[in-house]
């Protein structure tokens, strides 16, 4: 969070106009910030896992590209039951990916080439093989009782990975709450004692260095206290939990506490960014007032559901209108209070070029679209491994090939409910967290080049196509246009702070808006389809009273003219 001196009620935006530089107050306003999911980025020692030495034999490539900052995904000693989304030990590195050693040496690393690293923290809950499950599941009288939720009955919620939410315990002879598996006890964020702990695990990697947390599911951590049965959806057999678990009651009074007992004691500004699953624009702008102290940015899905029907497993089709419509709410939501993220993909979520785009014959260019439109809204850019290359989703034909914990527990539920097979692998293909997860490929030796073992996950059969080694030396490839967009925000305060403007809120093919700054402004306009588009009327609009006057500089994309090709995209500058 930004430290800068304030007066009480200031209202703060206004203070922080400027990004200053890459270390100063607001840093992150003008970084991009590049994620890594370490088991599928790169393999150092030829166990087919990704790792710290991996990572660190990569960097050249990160800085070659010019983000700003690293996010990896959760290192922390785990029994992978969510690939680390469950971690027993906040003090360590798993074995699989290397030593604390490492990971000092990763921080200096990039240190020295001038960026910064963020660490996921995962504390909404523990693996159960946490000590502090194992003491607190150990006996009704153990100190460390109510760090979870125990309940002699369960309510009817239903886990965000099927099944139930609750799980008997021997030891204690109750039933603990999950959201996630049963392996991922949620902890009991209204004990003081809790938060007390998780406030030192933060410490503790902030004095070693780290510079930021993206934390997960944080919008989680604050559930109603009565835990009040849930409504059930029709075909479901539990109830659906979230109005009493998203944004919960006392939310925003534990992470402005966080801050306070811990990124207020420092005199660095850090990147705080919370993973803030199915909230909306009112709780973003709240997460993110800089005035209120909380976070510096949310990760929101509303962009990522809208080809998910009454739940994620029911893709529905790409609609342009809806995904212009959530992007604009919350540009237009956080212009005046608070900041964005941006993104399209994280390890959660299946590759934007397929599922966006068209992954087939205009992959390259769809794929170039899909960065053109994110990297120049007003926010802070989160590319994904593989995103800068246009990786794609993967075939998958069974469910033998699939990983993923959600994705395997809601095959075997729906098919057990009665789910033709053939149709649960067709949402699965579409929508399954591994089509994120295949290793990252970086050339067309075995393998991708991702490892001299046998991959944990299959790599994509289009790996000697679609590799980093094919394309970094072409200046129209996938990832030449990734460098060259990072470099636009770096170099045009327009980019960074440009007011947005959404030019139109109806053309069925083009997404077209404009970002307005002093120094001068850009027009970005995408045609979101495999056909030829029409500018018409949004010439005239976006360039001059005039339809058919110059544009401006054309500084991304090549067309020009009133027509747009399929997929095509350009940015002018006035
Ligand atoms: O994800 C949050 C989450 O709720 C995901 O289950 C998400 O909703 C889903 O994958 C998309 O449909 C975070 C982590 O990013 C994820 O990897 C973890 O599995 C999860 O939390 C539990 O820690």
């Amino acid at each position: 969070m930004t430290h800068l001196p304030r007066a009480e009620g200031e209202n703060t935006p206004s203070s922080i106009t400027a990004p200053a530089g890459r270390s100063g107050p607001g840093w992150w306003r003008s970084a991009v910030v590049y994620q890594v999911y370490p088991r599928s980025f790169a393999d150092g020692n030829g166990d087919g896992v990704g790792d710290l030495r991996g990572i660190r034999q990569r960097l050249d490539h990160l800085e070659w590209l010019g983000v700003d900052v690293l996010w990896i995904s959760p290192v922390y000693p785990s029994p992978m039951a969510d690939n680390g989304y469950d971690v027993s030990d906040y003090h360590d590195v798993d074995p699989t990916y290397g030593t604390l050693a490492e990971l000092d040496a990763l921080i200096a690393d990039l240190h020295q080439r001038g960026m910064k690293l963020v660490m996921d923290l995962v504390a909404n809950h523990t693996s159960d093989e946490h000590p502090w499950f194992v003491e607190s599941s150990s006996s009704p009288e153990s100190p460390k009782r109510d760090w979870y939720w125990w309940r002699d009955e369960p309510n009817n919620w239903g886990s965000f990975f099927s099944g139930p939410a609750w799980t008997y315990c021997e030891g204690r002879a109750a039933y603990y709450l999950h959201l996630f598996t049963k392996k991922q006890p949620d902890l009991n964020w209204d004990n003081p004692e809790v938060r007390q702990a998780v406030y030192e695990v933060l410490r503790w990697w902030l004095d070693r260095g780290v510079d930021g947390f993206r934390m997960d599911v944080v919008n989680l951590i604050s559930k109603d206290p009565e835990l009040p049965e849930a409504p059930v959806m029709p075909g479901q057999r539990y109830g659906n939990m979230r109005q009493s678990v998203i944004d919960g009651p006392r939310v925003h009074e534990y992470l402005a506490e966080m801050h306070r007992e811990v990124f207020d004691r420092y005199d660095r500004d850090m990147l705080l960014v919370g993973e803030t699953g199915e909230t909306t624009v009112e709780e973003g702008r709240r997460y993110t007032d800089p005035a209120r102290r909380e976070l510096d940015m949310v990760l929101h899905y509303e962009h990522v559901e809208i080809d998910h029907g009454t739940f994620k497993w029911d893709v529905r089709p790409f609609d342009l209108g809806r995904l212009r419509d959530r992007l604009a709410a919350w540009q237009e939501g956080l212009a005046d209070v608070g900041w964005n993220s941006l993104y399209w993909d994280n390890h959660d979520q299946p590759r934007a070029v397929s599922r966006y785009g068209d992954d087939g014959r205009w992959r390259t260019e769809s794929a170039k679209l899909l960065a053109t439109v994110l990297h120049l809204q007003r926010g802070t850019p989160f590319v994904y491994q593989g995103d800068e290359i246009g990786m794609t989703n993967f075939p998958f034909t069974s469910i033998d090939e699939v990983d993923d914990v959600e994705a395997v527990n809601y095959y075997h539920e729906a098919v057990a409910l009665g789910v033709d097979p053939e149709d649960v692998m067709r949402s699965l293909r579409a929508m399954c967290r591994d089509n994120g997860r295949t290793p990252m490929q970086w050339d067309a030796s075995p393998s991708a080049g991702f490892t001299t073992g046998t991959p944990w996950l299959a790599v994509n059969p289009n790996y000697a196509e679609i590799n980093v080694a094919a394309q970094v030396d072409d200046p129209d490839s996938v990832l030449s246009h990734y460098r060259r967009l990072i470099r636009l925000r770096h170099e045009d305060p327009a980019v960074v702070d440009g007011d947005f403007t959404l030019l139109s809120d109806s053309h069925p093919q083009i997404f077209a808006f404009r970002r307005r700054h002093e120094s001068g402004q850009l027009v970005v306009l995408a045609n979101f389809s495999s056909s030829e588009a029409q500018l018409g009327e949004l010439v005239g609009e976006s360039c001059g009273e005039l339809a058919g006057e110059s544009c401006g500089e054309l500084v991304i994309g090549s067309g020009s003219g009133p027509e747009m090709a399929p997929w095509e995209a350009r940015v002018y500058r006035r």
